[in-house]
């Protein structure tokens, strides 16, 4: 990490002390019992601050793009909010999803619900965690003229999120693997909805109502599309590739740098790795991949998978039950990997054409976009081992 970007990083995590503080002193106000403020405390310290931080931290990089100058500490106080909003944000569907997808880690740790004592209470500390977005969001910018518009779009975003969530879960059913009822087309419409709207328009679109880009735009001949579309335009088509990386890491990321254990094959995933393969399997290849996707590991399998998820010294490592380690022999052989490499070449360039021709106003313009916003989100994730 070059020490700007760690200097930005840690700034933005700095932020974060008093975010939990403030949470913690409202709690503590209501009367709340110490065992629950402990509790509370720990939910959000274990859930929140420790990922990659790249959506929140977009926030605050896409306002100090749009202004064209540095923030004041003021205005990056408040914009760091809305990121880590963000990331509390993600931390609830996070939560959420490793339940529901029966994950073993995260972020090299046991997933929360696993954790010593926690269970299903996971349930309750996931609403906590959006909950909290919306006490924030009162106490910063309820004064704001664009306060509405903010609630409008974490509430939208939400519902966006849980409806791919319901088609992810709904085309994965544990008792009825059938592959015919997965295609491509059937990805991109559950990636774009459970990932590419929180993970890539959210934190661009706070970003823009914080800096005054206005909803209703008046059309005129130089900008035919109102901002908050064009922006759309790109980061959603940006948010799937993101997904496509998740999917292509779940199967080849190396489980001590991406901070989790791959899920997708045994869980029925309607993922980009299994559409794909699907698309070069032989006879004999889709004969395997019928008999063995969806596969769940024998109780056996699955304690040492547990087990060796856990590790020596906390470094997890991935374990593979018989039926899995088929599947991926599978992807192995149909060259999963040159596909992957040649698709993430293509996307980046498709990509990079999108942005070119943005409007970006006169040099210096306020509530204009500026064409950095997508680069730099782009660059990003271009490429990412984890
Ligand atoms: C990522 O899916 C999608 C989410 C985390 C959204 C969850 C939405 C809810 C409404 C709970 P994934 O299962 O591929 O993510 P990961 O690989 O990180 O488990
Ligand atoms: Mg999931
Ligand atoms: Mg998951
Ligand atoms: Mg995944």
């Amino acid at each position: 990490m070059s020490t700007d970007k760690a200097a930005r990083r840690a700034k933005f995590e700095g932020v974060w002390s008093v975010i939990h503080d403030e949470l913690l002193s409202h709690f503590k106000a209501c009367g709340m019992p110490t065992d629950a403020q402990d509790w509370y405390s720990k939910n959000l310290q274990y859930n929140v601050p420790g990922g990659k931080l790249n959506r929140g931290m977009s926030v605050v990089d896409t306002a100090e793009i749009l202004k064209g100058r540095p923030l004041t500490e003021e205005e990056y106080l408040q914009v760091a909010v809305l990121g880590w909003g963000v990331e509390l944000f993600q931390a609830f569907f996070l939560v959420s999803d490793d339940l529901m997808d029966s994950s073993i880690t995260r972020r090299g740790q046991p997933c929360w619900y696993r954790a010593p004592k926690v269970g299903l209470i996971a349930v309750n500390d996931a609403f906590m965690l959006e909950g909290a977005i919306y006490h924030l969001l009162k106490r910063h910018f309820k004064k704001e003229l664009y306060y509405v518009d903010l609630l409008e779009l974490f509430h939208e975003t939400s519902y966006q999120t849980e409806i791919g969530q319901l088609i992810d879960l709904i085309t994965a059913p544990d008792d009825a693997v059938d592959l015919s009822r997965f295609s491509l087309q059937k990805h991109s419409m559950i990636v774009v909805y459970k990932t590419a709207f929180y993970s890539f328009y959210l934190p661009v679109a706070l970003a823009m109502l914080f800096c005054g880009i206005p909803t209703s735009y008046t059309l005129h001949n130089s900008s035919p599309v109102a901002p908050y579309e064009v922006a759309k335009g790109i980061l959603i088509p940006l948010g799937e590739y993101f997904q496509i990386q998740d999917d292509f890491l779940d199967f080849a990321g190396v489980p001590a740098q991406i901070g989790k254990v791959g899920t997708d094959i045994v869980d029925n995933k309607c993922s980009w790795c299994i559409n794909t393969a699907l698309s070069l399997a032989t006879s004999e290849q889709r004969k395997i991949l019928n008999e063995n996707y969806g596969v769940k590991p024998t109780p056996e399998e699955k304690e040492i998978s547990k087990k060796m998820a856990e590790g020596k010294n906390g470094e997890e490592q991935g374990y593979l039950g018989d039926a899995e380690k088929r599947v991926k022999a599978v992807f192995e052989e149909v060259g999963l990997r040159k596909i992957y490499a040649e698709y993430e070449e293509s996307v980046y360039k498709k990509l990079i054409r999108m942005i070119d021709p943005i409007d970006e106003g006169t040099p210096g313009q306020e509530g204009v976009l500026k064409k950095d916003v997508f680069a730099s989100f782009l660059h990003k994730i271009y490429r990412r081992q984890k």
